[in-house]
């Protein structure tokens, strides 16, 4: 048995269209882009905040061999024989996610957030239902019911924002938006507050009028794995979130949820909304939930605070207004209209500076989305690289320069090798 085996392989050719040779021999082009990629972001000062640089354990299960799978279903109940070992590779990744967040249910399945928010929606709502989200400019996200977004669209959105002398989250006008418009769903969740939300306001007012309570905690999942933030999931009826931003995973996402509805979600990802889940994603979750299970993350999450806390100070100090006035979780939001600039140019400066920042409306902004007044800065990137509060410090004074010199080309230049310098002798994963 055994010399026909050999001897059959031994008249296999090489296998056609797909070979173990390296992207470098294969694609040269492209291997020089992802090259180039890579020393940006070795060498830049990364402060989107909702990006971070992934563990190489990550990157490795992220691209491996389980990517050449289907597995259309759910482990133990799927439409492809093949299964035995992705289907633990699934439960592994829920088992940790229940783990992690103390969640009754973990669907890990959705392809990123947007995907997951919509599969709620599809879960609870008929096209036309009510829902109560939070204002895109004000903070919210796309899917909380902007009109650019199929949410917009299909469904009856009432917005809600922030009190205008405080910039932070008026419960009294949620409570009311809720009472007049009687919403079967409640949003709570953002992309660009820099506060803490009160998921305890939002269970009664969601229990006052009989709706479901989503939370999307995609921005501060991470925090919140870490202990530097409250967990929504005693108060939510279902929580999403992608994996990507402060968790520090793969581009992916999860859907968290009390027993009851756990059916419901899941029938609205597979088959509701997508056919597969992409395997390696799951598998690079899962090891992405046993590094947040980890004593070390509680310090990163608490140190991604501290910074963004570091930074907000300094650029208090150097004349920066900020919404809300500072930051509780990862972010800060700068108003830049004391300064006399548009967010657009500062942020294209302090790229060149070795800043990389996005450009973000603030509330009642009186500029468009496409040169709004504000900029997004967030700790999670950095932090992983190292950073803290001395660093964030250095980051205000770097920003501080850039502006505050007009967006001068020899400051720009100046600045620019100085941020070089520090990334040049930070580890990166
Ligand atoms: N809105 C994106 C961000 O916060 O960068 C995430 O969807």
């Amino acid at each position: 048995m055994q010399q026909a085996a050999i001897k059959l392989s031994q008249s296999f050719p090489k296998p056609r269209g797909s070979s173990s040779a390296s992207l470098a021999q294969t694609d040269p082009q492209l291997a020089t882009l992802l090259a180039q990629e890579e020393e940006r972001q070795r060498l830049k000062v990364r402060l989107i905040a909702s990006e971070n640089y992934v563990s190489s354990a990550v990157r490795e299960a992220g691209s491996s061999i389980i990517t050449n799978q289907y597995s259309e279903g759910y482990p133990g109940a799927r439409y492809y024989e093949g299964q035995q070992i992705v289907d633990q590779v699934e439960r592994l990744a829920i088992e940790r996610a229940k783990q992690l967040f103390g969640a009754e249910h973990a669907n890990v399945q959705p392809h990123s957030g947007s995907p997951a928010n919509l599969a709620v929606y599809l879960a609870f709502l008929k096209p036309g239902d009510t829902v109560l989200g939070m204002q895109l400019s004000h903070g919210g996200h796309l899917t909380h019911g902007s009109k650019a977004s199929i949410t917009g669209k299909y469904w009856n959105i009432v917005s809600y924002g922030l009190d205008p002398q405080t910039k932070r989250l008026d419960y009294d006008q949620i409570r009311r938006l809720a009472r007049e418009h009687n919403p079967k769903l409640v949003i709570a969740g953002h992309s660009a507050y820099p506060r803490q939300l009160d998921f305890a306001a939002f269970r009664s007012i969601a229990d006052e009028v009989g709706a479901i309570l989503l939370v999307d905690m995609a921005h501060f999942a991470g925090l919140v794995a870490g202990g530097a933030h409250p967990s929504p999931v005693p108060y939510a009826d279902v929580v999403t979130t992608t994996t990507h931003k402060s968790l520090r995973g793969p581009r992916g996402a999860m859907i968290l949820c009390r027993a009851e509805h756990a059916a419901k979600i899941d029938k609205a990802v597979f088959p509701g909304l997508q056919g597969g889940p992409h395997n390696a994603i799951t598998a690079a979750i899962a090891t992405t939930l046993q590094e947040a299970l980890q004593p070390e993350f509680a310090a990163y999450a608490a140190q991604c605070v501290a910074n963004a806390r570091a930074l907000a100070a300094g650029l208090i100090d150097r004349g920066f207004e900020l919404v809300t006035g500072g930051t509780d979780n990862h972010l800060v939001l700068v108003d830049l209209r004391n300064k006399g600039i548009g967010g657009k140019p500062v942020a294209a400066a302090l790229d060149r500076a070795g800043l990389v920042t996005n450009y973000n409306a603030v509330p009642w902004d009186d500029h468009p989305p496409q040169n709004p007044s504000g900029l997004r800065l967030g700790s999670p990137s950095m932090t992983t690289r190292g950073f803290r509060e001395a660093e964030f410090r250095k980051v205000s004074e770097w920003i501080g320069r850039v502006v505050d010199s007009g967006l001068d080309d020899e400051v720009i230049a100046e600045v620019a090798s100085e941020t070089r310098a520090l990334c040049a002798v930070l580890p990166m994963p």
